[in-house]
């Protein structure tokens, strides 16, 4: 039985609403990918982190796990317990120029130092991919490579780099787009020397990736480099991030926030007298200094100093507080 070149699944010509159905055995994509591949059509799946949880399960404890994150809603907390870990952070081109990578990847390696490297990379700007691909090289020894990840870090995207990059025989076939959950199983590729599996991703379940409708999807995903806003606030107060977010905050000292999240975004500040959102599901939270709230799939909020806050999003989201990225 053949697999989709696209997303891994098994193909089959049975039965129409199944995942991997094609309409001729001999196709080398299902049609789920041919027609996100074609015509940017999305057929949401039922997939669970079931699947997620049982090839992580099959992955040998000697292969090299690329954990590739998306940067902008960078969670560090659910990583897997794997001693070798290469933590790869996808999307560089679209944080801010003045970004200072390097004290991003310091902080990161001393919160997790049993991390065998930290690399950022932006796949559609080939920002760093030598350096990945040079990591690889040293660190996999013969041993399979792993692409793990939650749906949506751009894992396809960057094997696809690699394919490009670096062969001249194969294509980069795998499918990509901008909602959950577009690779289905397990995707071998044989890079010269390296063996590479990409692999569906975890759904992030308080991602608004997961609730939004693709249109929606498609404004709130940078396509470029995020320009942030920043605000100095004092007292109480509120701002709301579009339809998808009101934010009350109370602080006792002048405060000063920046918001990260597409340019395509509007924020406007509101009294807090103003009930607009405030029916959404209210998540409160106290911030010591220098913290942001991530708002999964949206963006981040940074705070400078310690402030409380209450953050209004629509059901199923779940926003959470990290020590600043920036
Ligand atoms: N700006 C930017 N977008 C990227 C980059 N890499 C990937 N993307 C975008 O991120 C989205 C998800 O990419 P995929 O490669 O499909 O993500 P994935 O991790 O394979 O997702 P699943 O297969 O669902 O697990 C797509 O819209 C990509 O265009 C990057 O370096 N920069
Ligand atoms: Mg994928």
């Amino acid at each position: 039985m053949s697999k989709c070149q696209g997303c891994g699944i098994t193909i089959q010509t049975e039965n129409k609403n199944a995942l991997g159905y094609t309409t001729n055995i001999e196709n080398q994509i299902c049609e789920r990918c041919f027609r996100l591949k074609n015509y940017g059509e999305y057929n949401t799946v039922s997939l669970d982190n079931k699947d997620y949880e049982q090839i992580i399960t099959s992955i040998p404890k000697n292969a090299l796990i690329v954990y590739v994150a998306d940067i902008l809603s960078l969670n560090l907390s659910n990583l897997l317990n794997f001693p070798n870990i290469l933590l790869v952070l996808t999307k560089y081109d679209i944080l801010p120029k003045s970004t200072k990578e390097q004290k991003i990847i310091t902080k990161l390696k001393e919160t997790y130092p049993s991390f065998i490297d930290i690399i950022c990379i932006s796949s559609l700007k080939n920002y760093h991919i030598d350096n990945l691909y040079q990591a690889l090289n040293k660190y996999s020894n013969g041993k399979d490579i792993y692409l793990i990840g939650n749906t949506n870090s751009g894992k396809s995207t960057l094997l696809n780099k690699l394919i490009t990059n670096y062969s001249n025989e194969l294509k980069p076939t795998i499918t990509v787009s901008m909602y959950p959950s577009t690779t289905l199983d397990k995707v071998e590729v044989n890079l010269n020397n390296l063996k590479l599996i990409d692999t569906p991703g975890l759904i992030d379940e308080g991602n608004y990736a997961n609730i939004l409708p693709p249109k929606v999807l498609k404004k709130i995903t940078p396509k470029k480099e995020i320009k942030p806003r920043s605000c100095q606030v004092s007292g109480k107060g509120s701002i709301l991030i579009d339809t998808l977010a009101r934010i009350d905050y109370e602080t006792t000292t002048q405060n000063s926030f920046v918001i990260y999240t597409a340019p395509t975004i509007t924020s406007s500040f509101i009294s807090e007298k103003n009930n607009t959102l405030k029916d959404l599901i209210p998540h409160k939270y106290s911030l010591t200094n220098n913290q942001d709230i991530v708002l999964p799939g949206l963006g981040f909020i940074k705070f400078t100093k310690e402030i409380t806050v209450t953050i209004y999003t629509p059901k199923n989201i779940k926003p959470y507080q990290r020590t600043n990225l920036i």
